[in-house]
């Protein structure tokens, strides 16, 4: 017997289920094999998207196996053989209002999350620092407007050029610094065709177009490298042009500035530098834990 209550439970269960599964396989920054769902969120916004995907999600499984449920039921009750003389009914006027009212509710429910993401996206809190993106064929320029128009230009490590971990076709010679927990404003224009910028972890992407500026913004609130891609198909080199913004502590990303001031390729010394103390605490911390000790 067709029981729509168990039905409907059981496929709200599956459906959080691969939702709960999918950021478990999603990577942070970058994609990873057998990436299911969206890439980590580290930016409030993206939290919010996140969530709202989820629960999309949810009412989507739901409808469509509700319609699925209804088509086999359909042709199995209403076959040929056992119905030979179809009914000539036509019009029914509860489940005419039924079925115009119920997906109107649906789509007011799914409405006020989603304008509440818009809103949250395009209404920024006061910015801590603005840093200006300029996509050109085939790379892209980070500008910091406030610090002697400092600028990052990014090109793609070609594949003798990788080091260990770095992904290729997203690894870039010069990465772009920002600090943590910091509200960045991002101005976006283009030189020469329409690009987009976009970083997937941040839940950022908009259009890069020439003679505009564009604006998004973002506080991610993980230290890390995070790699995106041009998005808007700009010619053939389209898929070679990544961007990477490294997200680090307040303190380095100051140190960081001042040296770029003088030259963005010794300023990378900073990051190295900053990069080997994490390691050595970490170390020291590993070092110090119960079952190091106990080891010895
Ligand atoms: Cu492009």
């Amino acid at each position: 017997m067709f029981r729509p209550g168990r039905l409907t439970l059981m496929t709200a269960a599956a459906a959080a289920t691969i939702a709960a599964a999918a950021p478990a396989l999603a990577g942070y920054g970058q994609p990873s094999p057998w990436q299911l769902g969206l890439q980590e969120a580290v930016t409030p916004v993206f939290h919010q998207a996140h969530a709202f995907h989820n629960f999309v999600l949810i009412i989507i499984t739901v409808i469509t196996l509700f319609v699925l449920a209804l088509l086999v039921y359909c042709v199995v009750r209403f076959r040929e053989d056992k119905n030979p003389v179809p009914s000539k009914t036509t019009h029914h006027t509860l489940l005419e209002v039924a079925w115009t009212v119920i997906p109107v509710l649906i789509l007011v429910v799914i409405a006020v999350p989603s304008f509440r993401l818009l809103y949250a996206q395009y209404s920024p809190p006061p910015a801590d620092l603005t840093i200006k993106v300029v996509g050109r064929q085939w790379n892209w320029d980070v500008v910091y407007p406030d610090a002697n128009a400092v600028t990052v230009t990014q090109m793609m490590l070609q594949k003798d050029e990788i080091e260990d971990g770095q992904p290729y076709t997203l690894a870039v010679d010069n990465v772009a610094v920002v600090p943590v927990n910091k509200v960045v404003k991002v101005d976006v224009t283009a030189e020469d065709v329409i690009h987009a910028f976009t970083i997937p972890s941040f839940g950022v992407k908009v259009d890069a177009i020439p003679g505009r500026l564009n604006q998004t913004w973002f506080k991610a609130e993980r230290e890390g490298v995070y790699y995106g891609q041009c998005s808007e198909l700009c010619g053939f080199a389209h898929a070679f042009m990544p961007i990477a913004i490294q997200v680090v502590s307040e303190e380095t990303y100051k140190k960081w500035l001042e040296a770029a001031k003088g030259d963005v390729e010794k300023a990378k010394d900073v990051l190295k530098q900053a990069a080997a103390e994490k390691a050595k605490d970490s170390a020291k911390v590993l070092d110090a834990s119960p079952a190091s000790v106990a080891s010895r």
